[in-house]
C-alpha cells in the first residue's frame, strides 16, 4: 500500500515523524517549493535561499538513499500545499504508484495546520497528521502545565522540564545549586576582545542555482543576496554546532548580552535557522554543551545560559503559540498603531544603535537575541509601532523566523501585547542600557546621556513617555512600581518637557522625515 509522505521546508529532519514508517521502494515523498511559501510573506533573499537550497539537498540526501522523492521547485507555479498534493493524486507521472493515504507531520504554523485540515476534509484518500517529536515537550504537556496558571513564566517551566529530562541534574537538584546563572553573564565586550569568524560555507552547485533564481524571481525583497555562507546540510549544520561548542560556547554567557560596533556574530551559536529547519536537534545542542561542561571545556555559567535559550525559551514559546493561537495573532494591549518608520528597511537614521541592527540584518538575515529585543524591540515599544507591522517585519528579515517562534517573541516579549502572559513586565529601557551593553552610543550622533533637548537620545524621552503614555495600563504591576515612582516624582515642567519632545520625534516619524 503506497504512502505519500508530504516534508514541508522546515521538516529537514530524516528521523521526522511522517518518515518513520517509509518504504523506500513503494512509498513517495512530496516536496513542493511553493508560491503561496514563498511570499504569504516578502522573505529576505538570503531566507529563501536557506530554505530553498536547504529544501533541495534534502531531497537530494533521501534520493541518495534510494527514496523516491518527487521535488516541484518554483518553475511548476503551484500555489499551496493542496494544489501539490491534488497534482500528484490527479494527474500521476510515470512510475508514480496510486496512493491509498497521505502521510505528514504537524506543521510549525497554524495557517498550514488549517490548510491541511481543509484539505484532509474533502480529499478522498486519508491524511494523517504526525505529532512532532522534535521538540523536547509535547503540546500537552504544555497545556497541562499552564492550565490554571494566569500568566506563565518560563523560568518555572524550563525547571519542570530540567528535572524531568535530567538535564544539567544531581540528586534531583540543578548542578551547581543554583538554576540560573544569569547574574554571572550580562558582561559588556572588551574592547580588545576579537570573536572568532563563524564557520561559513560556499555555495555549491544547487545553492548557486537558487541564489541565482532567487535574484531573478525576487529582486526587490529585503536584504542582501551576496556572500551566503549559512549551512543546507546537516553535514555542515553539524559542524556550525561544534565550531560553537569549541570556539564560542565558553564566553557566551560572559557576553549573551553584548553588541559592538561592526561586530554581528560575537560568541552567539548562530545554529537557530538549523533547529528551526529540522537540519539540528535541540536536544543534540543541548547535550553537545553539557558534555563540553563536563569535560571542563567551558563554564557552567555559559552552559546553563545556553541550555536554558533551548530547553527554556524556545520550548517555551512554542508551547504559548500553540496554546493562544489563533488569537495570539490579534492582540495589541497598548493599543500601538503606528507605522514602521522606513528606517527599519533602510537603516538611515541618526540613531547609530537602530542603523547598526537593521544594516546587519539586511547583510546576514541574522541579528542576536539582545538586538532583537533591546534595540529594535525596544524602540517598537517606545515609539508604539502596530503589532501587526512588528510581526510581519520580524517574520520576514529573519533566516530562522517561522511563526511558532517569531510571535511569541515579538506580540509577547517585545510589544507587551499579551498584557504581561508571556513576560512580566514590558522590556523597555532608555539609552543607559544600550550605553551599557554597547559601544553603539560612542559612535552615535544623538547624546545618551542628554534627556532633552534636540541632541538627547529618542530613547530616553520616548521611554517616559511610554510610561505616561501607557499609565493606565501598566500602574498596576508590581514590577512597574519603581519605575511609576520615579515618574511621579518628575515636575510637570519635565513631564511636559519629554512629551513635547517625543511628540515632535514621533511627528517627524510619521511623516517619515530624518530622524
Ligand atoms: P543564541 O543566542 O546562540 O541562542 C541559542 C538558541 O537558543 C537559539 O538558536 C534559539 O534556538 C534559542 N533561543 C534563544 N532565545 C530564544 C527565544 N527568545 N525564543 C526561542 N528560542 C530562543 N528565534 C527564532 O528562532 N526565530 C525567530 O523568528 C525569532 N524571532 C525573535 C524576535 C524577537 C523580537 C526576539 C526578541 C527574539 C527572537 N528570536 C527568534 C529568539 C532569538 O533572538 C533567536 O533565536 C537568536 O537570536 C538566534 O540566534 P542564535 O542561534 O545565534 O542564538
Ligand atoms: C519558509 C518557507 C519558504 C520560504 N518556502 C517554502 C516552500 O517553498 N515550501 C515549503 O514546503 N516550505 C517553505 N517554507 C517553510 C514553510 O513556510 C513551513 O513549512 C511552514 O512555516 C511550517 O508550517
Ligand atoms: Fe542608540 Fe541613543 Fe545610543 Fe544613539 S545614543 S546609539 S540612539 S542608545
Amino acid at each position: 500500500m503506497a504512502t505519500l509522505r508530504l516534508i514541508l521546508g522546515d521538516q529537514l529532519s530524516e528521523n521526522i515523524t511522517s518518515l518513520q514508517d517509509l518504504n523506500p521502494t513503494d512509498d513517495c515523498v512530496l516536496m513542493c517549493e511553493l508560491v503561496e511559501e514563498t511570499t504569504y510573506v516578502p522573505h529576505h533573499k538570503k531566507k529563501l535561499v536557506f530554505f530553498l537550497s536547504a529544501m533541495r539537498h534534502f531531497a537530494q540526501q533521501l534520493q541518495r538513499k534510494g527514496v523516491n522523492v518527487h521535488y516541484f521547485n518554483l518553475d511548476e507555479a503551484l500555489d499551496s500545499f493542496s494544489d501539490a498534493i491534488e497534482r500528484v493524486l490527479n494527474t500521476p507521472s510515470a512510475g508514480m504508484p496510486s496512493f491509498k493515504k497521505i502521510v505528514v507531520t504537524h506543521p510549525g504554523e497554524y495557517r498550514v495546520l488549517q490548510q491541511l485540515k481543509q484539505l484532509k476534509a474533502v480529499l478522498k484518500i486519508p491524511l494523517e497528521i504526525r505529532p512532532d517529536h522534535r521538540f523536547l515537550t509535547t503540546q500537552k504537556q504544555f497545556s497541562d502545565w499552564a492550565k490554571g496558571r494566569k500568566q506563565l513564566r518560563m523560568e518555572l517551566f524550563y525547571r519542570q522540564i530540567r528535572k524531568n529530562l535530567n538535564i544539567l541534574m544531581q540528586d534531583g537538584a540543578p548542578v551547581g545549586g543554583q538554576w540560573n546563572y544569569d547574574k554571572d553573564n550580562r558582561k559588556a565586550l572588551p574592547a580588545n576582545l576579537a570573536p572568532p569568524m563563524p564557520l561559513g560555507f560556499k555555495p555549491d552547485a544547487i545553492t548557486r542555482q537558487v541564489i541565482k533564481m532567487v535574484g531573478e524571481r525576487f529582486p526587490s525583497n529585503f536584504g542582501a543576496l551576496a556572500d551566503f555562507h549559512y549551512a543546507v546540510t546537516r553535514t555542515q549544520a553539524l559542524q556550525v554546532l561544534s565550531h560553537f561548542i569549541e570556539q564560542r560556547l565558553s564566553l557566551f554567557g560572559d557576553y549573551q548580552d553584548a553588541m559592538k560596533q561592526d561586530q554581528p556574530w560575537l560568541f552567539h551559536s548562530h545554529i537557530g535557522l538549523y533547529l528551526n529547519i529540522g537540519l539540528l536537534s535541540p536536544m543534540e545542542a543541548i547535550r553537545a554543551a553539557e558534555k563540553a561542561w563536563q569535560e571542563g571545556k567551558a563554564p557552567l555559567s555559559a552552559v546553563e545560559g545556553f541550555i536554558r535559550q533551548i530547553l527554556g525559551w524556545r520550548e517555551f514559546v512554542r508551547g504559548l503559540y500553540w496554546l493562544k493561537m489563533p488569537n495570539y495573532k490579534h492582540e495589541n494591549f497598548l493599543q500601538a498603531d503606528r507605522a514602521l518608520p522606513e528606517f527599519y528597511w533602510s537603516g538611515k537614521t541618526r540613531m547609530n544603535c537602530i542603523s547598526q541592527c537593521v544594516q546587519q540584518t539586511k547583510e546576514h538575515a541574522y541579528a542576536h537575541h539582545i538586538q532583537r529585543l533591546m534595540v529594535l524591540g525596544n524602540f517598537a515599544l517606545l515609539s508604539g509601532l502596530s503589532p501587526k507591522e512588528v510581526n510581519d517585519w520580524y517574520l520576514l528579515v529573519y533566516a530562522d523566523a517561522i511563526e511558532w517562534v517569531e510571535l511569541p517573541n515579538v506580540s509577547g516579549m517585545i510589544l507587551f501585547a499579551d498584557a504581561g502572559y508571556l513576560a512580566s513586565k514590558p522590556y523597555a529601557a532608555g539609552g543607559a542600557y544600550i550605553n551599557r551593553m554597547s559601544d553603539y552610543c560612542k559612535h552615535c550622533h544623538y547624546k545618551v546621556k542628554e534627556k532633552t533637548g534636540s541632541n538627547a537620545c529618542p530613547f530616553n524621552y520616548l521611554y517616559w513617555r511610554f510610561l505616561d503614555r501607557n499609565r493606565q495600563a501598566l500602574k498596576g504591576n508590581p514590577r512597574m512600581a519603581l519605575v511609576y515612582k520615579n515618574l511621579e516624582r518628575m515636575s510637570e515642567n519635565q513631564i511636559g518637557a519629554i512629551r513635547m519632545q517625543a511628540d515632535s520625534f514621533l511627528g517627524k516619524l510619521d511623516k517619515g522625515e530624518a530622524v
